[in-house]
C-alpha cells in the first residue's frame, strides 16, 4: 500500500479484525440472531423448528448451510408488517423499493438498526477517502428508496458536510458541483455518465472547476468498462457500493480507495454466502453464485439467510487496505436478469463490459430480447460517442467482439448520441422485452 493512497478505516478493529476472531463474533451473532427470530414467532422461526432447531445454542457456524433461507415473497406474504420482529412502534424509520411487478418490499429500522446503518455508510464513505473535512455531493433519491437517505445518514456520522441535492435537475447540480467543490460524489453509475456529460458540455474539467476525489456509485450493476468512463469524464476514483433494502440498504459492501478492487463486506454484521442459485448449496469461494446474507445484528427485520437474487463472488484474501472482511466482486446481474440465448447464458453486464471496451461507443446502451418469435434473439442498441474517440465501429465489428466473447449472436444497432432515454432518478433500465406491438426504442 502506498501512503499516498492510505486512507483510515471507520472501524478499524471491526474492518480489520484477524479471521478467526471474526467466525468467534460470527458465531455468537448468528446465535443471537436465531433466538431472536425463535422468540418473535413468525415465519422463520417456524421453519427453525422445522429443521429441529429450537435455540440459538443448537447452531454453530459450520450448520450454516443446513439452516432455512428466506426470500422476497416471504416479505410480499407479510407486507406489510409481517415479518417485523419487534413492535410497530418500536420501528422508527420505514423504506422499501419497488420490487418486481409493482409490489414494494417494506422494510423497518429501530433505533439501533439505524445507527448500525449510519455506521456502515460512514464505513463505505471512509473507505472511499471521505472524513469529516468532506464535503459529500448525494445524488441518491430521497424518499422511501435507501439510497439518498443512507448515505445521508452515513456522511452525518462520519462529521462530513452532505449535500441533500438527490436525483435531478441536472443543471442546477452542476451548478452545485461547480459552486460547493465536494470532494465526494454519491449516486447511481448511470447518473454519475449523465452528470460527467453534463459537467463536461458545462466547460468544467477534472482540475479546472472539478475537485472531486472518489465517487461511490451503486443501485444498479455496473462493469470496469463504465468505471474507466466515470473516472475519465469526472477525474475521481470510482468506487462500487453495494446493499439492498432487505438487508438495511447501501453499506452492505464497499470498495476501498486503495484496491478499488472487489468490495468488502461488512461480514461482522452480514453474514454472506454464495450459492448454487438452482440448488441452493453453496458454492467454492471464487466461483460466481447468489449471495445470501443473514443479518446477524439487525432488530426490526431480522433475516436468516435472506436470498437476494444477485450473482456475485465471494473471495478471501489480504488486501492492500488492511480489511480482512470476505471481498465481493461487482454483482454479475440478477438471477432473474439471466438471458438464455440458445442455450448460453449470458448476463447484461457482460454484454455491456464488451460493447463499452470500444472507446468510441458511449455508455448509452438498450438491450432488447425481441420475444415475437422463437428463439428470441437480443438486440444491443448503443450510442456511438461524440468528441475525439474516433469514428464509430461498424455494427459487424461489435457482432464479430460478442460471439467471440460471449459465444452468442447478438445484433447491433448503433445509435445516434442522445437516442436511448436517460434516467435522471432512480435505476437505470438496461433490458426491455419485446413481446409485440411497438419497438421499445424507434426504428428497430
Ligand atoms: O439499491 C440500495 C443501494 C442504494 C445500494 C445506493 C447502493 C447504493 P434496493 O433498491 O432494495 O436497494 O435494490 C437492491 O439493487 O439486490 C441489486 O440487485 C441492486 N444493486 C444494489 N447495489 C448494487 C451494485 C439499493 N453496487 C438491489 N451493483 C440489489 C449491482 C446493485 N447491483
Amino acid at each position: 500500500m502506498t501512503d499516498e493512497l492510505a486512507v483510515p478505516m471507520y472501524e478499524p478493529d471491526a474492518e480489520s479484525m484477524p479471521p478467526p476472531q471474526l467466525a468467534e463474533l460470527q458465531q455468537e451473532r448468528l446465535r443471537g440472531l436465531i433466538d431472536r427470530l425463535l422468540a418473535a414467532g413468525g415465519i422463520q422461526a417456524g421453519r427453525l423448528k422445522d429443521a429441529g432447531v429450537a435455540s440459538g445454542a443448537d447452531v454453530a457456524l459450520a450448520d450454516l448451510p443446513r439452516l432455512p433461507m428466506a426470500g422476497k415473497e416471504d416479505l410480499w406474504r407479510g407486507y406489510p408488517f409481517g415479518m417485523f420482529a419487534v413492535r410497530r412502534e418500536d420501528v422508527l424509520q420505514l423504506h422499501g423499493s419497488s420490487g418486481t411487478g409493482g409490489r414494494p418490499t417494506l422494510v423497518g429500522y429501530t433505533r439501533a438498526d439505524l445507527r448500525l446503518w449510519s455506521r456502515m455508510c460512514a464505513r463505505a464513505l471512509a473507505a472511499a477517502g471521505a472524513g469529516p473535512a468532506s464535503l459529500v455531493h448525494n445524488a441518491y433519491g430521497y424518499g422511501l428508496f435507501t439510497g439518498g437517505l443512507g448515505i445521508h445518514q452515513g456522511a452525518v456520522e462520519l462529521g462530513a458536510t452532505v449535500l441533500p441535492v438527490s436525483g435531478g435537475m441536472t443543471a442546477r447540480q452542476v451548478t452545485l458541483l461547480r459552486d460547493l467543490q465536494p470532494d465526494i460524489l454519491t449516486c447511481t453509475p448511470s447518473y454519475a455518465i449523465r452528470l460527467g456529460e453534463a459537467v463536461a458540455e458545462a466547460g468544467l474539467r477534472p482540475g479546472s472547476g472539478l475537485r472531486l476525489s472518489a465517487g461511490l456509485f451503486g443501485a444498479e450493476p455496473w462493469t470496469d468498462a463504465m468505471r474507466a468512463r466515470i473516472s475519465e469524464l469526472l477525474g475521481l476514483r470510482a468506487l462500487d457500493i453495494y446493499g439492498l433494502s432487505e438487508v438495511i440498504g447501501p453499506g452492505v459492501a464497499a470498495e476501498c480507495f486503495q484496491a478499488a478492487d472487489g468490495l468488502h463486506v461488512n461480514e461482522d454484521h452480514f453474514l454472506a454466502e454464495a450459492v448454487d442459485p438452482a440448488t441452493g448449496q453453496p458454492v467454492p469461494d471464487g466461483t460466481f453464485g447468489e449471495l445470501v446474507f443473514s443479518t446477524l445484528t439487525k432488530e426490526a427485520l431480522p433475516l436468516l439467510r435472506y436470498r437476494t437474487g444477485d450473482i456475485a463472488a465471494l473471495r478471501r484474501e489480504p488486501c492492500a487496505c488492511g480489511r480482512t472482511l470476505v471481498k465481493m466482486s461487482k454483482v454479475a446481474g440478477r438471477g432473474d436478469d439471466m438471458l438464455v440465448l440458445r442455450g448460453v447464458n449470458v448476463y447484461p453486464s457482460e454484454v455491456e463490459r464488451v460493447l463499452l471496451s470500444h472507446p468510441a461507443v458511449a455508455p448509452d446502451y438498450l438491450l432488447v430480447l425481441d420475444e415475437r418469435e422463437i428463439p428470441s434473439r437480443l438486440l444491443a442498441c448503443i450510442e456511438s460517442r461524440t468528441g475525439s474517440a474516433g469514428p464509430p465501429p461498424a455494427a459487424g465489428e461489435l457482432e464479430s467482439r460478442l460471439r467471440e466473447e460471449l459465444g452468442v449472436g447478438v445484433a447491433v444497432r448503433l445509435l445516434e448520441p442522445g437516442t436511448v432515454p436517460r434516467s435522471e432518478v432512480g435505476k437505470a433500465v438496461r433490458l426491455r422485452r419485446w413481446a409485440s406491438g411497438q419497438p421499445p426504442l424507434p426504428g428497430l
